[in-house]
């Protein structure tokens, strides 16, 4: 049972607390251009919410959209927000500025904070919605003038900033989701919902450390790498690694550099780097967390071998803010994610919301300390049910209470009578060895209703023939029930997905 006092303000928990203990000293953020203290970080969030205050004339409960890559920076610009009591609206750095026009409009933003090198899209907007000011990503010197420069305004104030006398549950994030189905929903966090987070997955999970040294590839934009990547670290006085566009080569060289201990990336990226970690010096590892999207199998044991390292798979949605299933060490059980973290429950339901038993694939629900509240209310009860989040993904239980991934519920193929999970097509299709990536979709047809149809990229050295097409579907029909063979191939160079390492399943079977 998670207790926190009914006045917090989480950035004081988080970074205050942490100074206050004597960590000042340690090593908060290493960016690219060298490391903040706990102090220097402190320091500057000071200042940036001071301009929020003094300079932007901003009052508890405002807005500001937050745009650019992970970079020190940002991460200041986002505790700055939460400390001055307003509420962050992280918008990922890919984003047009018509979905930015979009965002600001959905979350009625009241200010912007942009990196300076992302603004384009900012000044593409017909009339910015709100202030903006720009700034550089280790706070130096930058293209944009006095008025509008973020660091400018900062030199003026030198001054502690105390904490916004917040309530626990004052709304303090407005996060989007991916848009996997195409339009990306706005959720409602409090500062609560920061804090259970990071007493949740990574204290019993992962069993994070003030020695531990965080690295990976999500955007704080998104709620995975904003926990894993900022909040946690943080609550252990941690050290965490803000890099702008990792490749899956300079994450591994950044692991080795770093001397990282904890990685959190998706599924293709631990695909990428498992034929690359041989070169590599990863010594200092010991968790690496995938997320997003299921895990295959083949996916897991590539990593395994080349890193001897486990995977720890986890299930998170932006709805829950993060990962509320899972498993580590001689808790995981190949092919099934976990099971719940605890301060969740999870359970099955079927299509009338009664609960099913093992082996029943139905609509997975989770309740916890976190939950789903829409911007929008008219989505709200699609989501939840009596109190139980509906998170969109078909699972199946067995009598031991491990759960296992089979589809989003709305991805399942349905051909010719028989129920398909395309993720099941797809770990089978990701053994053959000339497979790097896939994607497996339902085609209308006459016939059959759906067609399982795998859209696949092949590795360097394959050739994209009917030859190829035909052996991955025999392939297929050797690994698991021949039913579920695609009966159509189609060969590609890459894959659609989004900045979050998602596949888009909706723009393969609009192709
Ligand atoms: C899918 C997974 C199988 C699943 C997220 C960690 O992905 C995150 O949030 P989103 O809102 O998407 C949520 C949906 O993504 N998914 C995520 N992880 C897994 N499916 N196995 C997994 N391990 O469909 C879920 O409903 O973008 C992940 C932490 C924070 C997050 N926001």
């Amino acid at each position: 049972e998670l207790r926190y006092a009914d006045r917090l303000n989480c950035v004081a928990e988080l970074l205050d607390a942490a100074v206050a203990r004597g960590g000042g000293a340690r090593t908060a953020i290493v960016g690219a251009d060298g490391n903040w203290t706990y102090a220097g970080l402190q320091a500057r969030v000071d200042r940036i919410a001071h301009v929020l205050r003094a300079d932007l004339g901003l009052a508890s409960g405002n807005r500001v959209l937050l745009r650019g890559a992970n970079n020190p920076m940002l991460a200041a610009c986002l505790l700055a927000v939460l400390k001055a009591g307003c509420i962050a609206v992280p918008t990922m750095p890919l984003l047009r500025a018509r979905e930015l026009a979009t965002i600001g409009a959905k979350a009625r933003v009241d200010a912007v904070l942009c990196a300076d090198g992302l603004r384009a899209e900012i000044d593409a907007l017909a009339g910015p919605p709100a202030p903006v000011l720009f700034f550089g990503a280790a706070g130096g010197a930058h293209g944009a003038d006095g008025a509008r420069s973020l660091e400018a305004l900062m030199a003026r104030h030198d001054a502690p900033f105390a904490a916004a006398d917040t309530a626990a549950d004052d709304v303090c994030l407005i996060s989007f989701t991916s848009g996997t189905t195409g339009v990306p929903k706005g959720t409602m966090h409090f500062h609560r919902d920061l804090l259970a987070i990071c007493d949740c997955f990574p204290r019993h999970t992962l069993d994070t450390r003030a020695d531990d040294i965080f690295i990976g590839t999500p955007p704080l934009a998104f709620t995975f790498g904003l926990g894993g990547l900022l909040l946690f670290p943080m609550r252990v006085g941690g050290a965490t690694v803000l890099l702008e566009k990792l490749t899956p080569e300079a994450l591994l060289a950044a692991i080795e550099k770093h001397r990282a201990t904890i990685c959190f990336t998706a599924p293709t990226f631990y695909r990428q780097m498992a034929p690359l970690a041989a070169k590599y010096d990863l010594a200092s590892l010991s968790r690496t967390v995938s997320a997003g999207e299921a895990l295959p199998l083949a996916t897991r044991e590539a990593w395994q071998k080349a890193s001897g390292l486990r995977m720890i798979d986890g299930i998170g949605a932006t709805e829950l803010l993060h990962i509320f299933i899972s498993a580590a060490g001689d808790q995981i059980r190949p092919g099934a994610t976990g099971k719940p973290v605890p301060g969740y429950q999870a359970c099955i339901l079927d299509g009338d919301g009664a609960p099913v038993g093992p082996g029943v694939v139905g609509r997975l629900a989770v309740k916890g300390p976190t939950g789903c509240r829409y911007l929008d209310d008219a989505r709200q009860s699609d989501y939840v049910l009596d109190g139980w989040n509906l998170t969109g993904d078909a699972y199946e239980m067995d009598a031991d209470g491990y759960f296992y991934y089979r589809s989003r519920t709305d991805d399942m193929i349905i051909s010719a009578g028989y129920n398909i999970a395309g993720a099941e097509v797809e770990e089978a299709l990701l053994r053959h060895p000339a497979v790097l990536e896939c994607g497996v979709i339902g085609r209308a047809d006459v016939e059959r209703g759906q067609l399982v149809e795998a859209h696949v990229v092949l590795k360097d050295g394959f050739g994209a023939d009917p030859a190829m097409a035909l052996a991955l579907q025999e392939f297929v029909k050797q690994g698991i029930a021949p039913y579920k063979y695609p009966r159509s191939v189609k060969f590609t160079d890459k894959l659609p997905r989004t900045e979050t390492g998602k596949l888009q399943r909706f723009k393969l079977r609009a192709s």
